[in-house]
């Protein structure tokens, strides 16, 4: 665990699901942090000086070394913190799991975001894309009640993405294919993570996420091409 001489920021943004799997991971091994609040449109001294190359959030500054990229940063947190463990043990577990989280990011969440910007039939096609996507992930709970098993890992925190982003972003889009009739697992899943106080905590309330998500695409379409 962590001294308590150490100290943990994280710089994020209250809507960004790549900074709430950082939240959940600090919260689900007990490691007191600061988080502080970026605005993107304005990005603080701070932030540029520790994530110089992307610019982007979320940053984890652990006694004042920064770690850029959610995925790197879990996989610090796992290292740093042993007691809860996000990766799996088994070396072949642990890069199943790695696999798959970077399947959701750059596969489902590369596809999904391209949903909002074309029409008719090029949307139809990528739509078809995402949920067969989505089915590829599906399969991998395979009975389980989280990706990790009986218990949330690594899959799990990557995936709040699919679970909530994605949900409020095909609501948003009026999207009919997000379904627990189309994907009956994924939603369970959706339910299990729901039951989970921590999760819910690094959840923005729904109301003020559709609204920020709604702004957001109408800005994207909105903008001179
Ligand atoms: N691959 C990055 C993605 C992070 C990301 O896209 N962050 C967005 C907010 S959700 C950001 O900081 N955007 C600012 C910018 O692009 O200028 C990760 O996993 O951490």
């Amino acid at each position: 665990m962590a001294d308590q001489e150490e100290q943990v920021k994280l710089y994020g943004t209250w809507a960004s699901p790549f900074s709430q799997r950082i939240e959940i991971a600090l919260k689900l091994k007990g490691v007191p942090f600061e988080y502080i609040e970026e605005d993107l449109t304005n990005k603080s001294p701070s932030l540029l000086k520790y994530n110089p190359v992307h610019k982007k959030i979320p940053v984890l500054v652990h006694n004042d070394k920064p770690v850029a990229e959610s995925l790197f940063i879990l996989e610090y947190i796992d290292e740093t913190w042993k007691n809860n463990p996000i990766l799996p043990l088994d070396p072949h577990e642990r890069a199943m799991a790695r696999f798959w989280a970077s399947f959701i990011d750059n596969k489902i969440l590369a596809t999904a975001l391209k949903i909002g910007l074309c029409k008719g039939e090029e949307k139809e096609v990528v739509i078809l894309e995402v949920c067969e996507q989505l089915k590829m992930l599906e399969q991998q709970l395979n009975g389980k009640d989280f990706f990790g098993g009986d218990k949330i890992g690594f899959v799990d925190i990557v995936g709040n993405i699919v679970a909530f982003w994605f949900q409020i972003t095909h609501e948003v889009l009026g999207g009919d294919f997000f379904t627990p009739e189309k994907f009956p697992s994924l939603f369970e899943w959706i339910g299990k993570l729901q039951e989970i106080d921590l999760v819910n905590e690094c959840r923005p309330p729904r109301e003020k996420h559709l609204a920020y998500v709604r702004g957001k695409y109408e800005s994207l379409i909105n903008a001179p091409k």
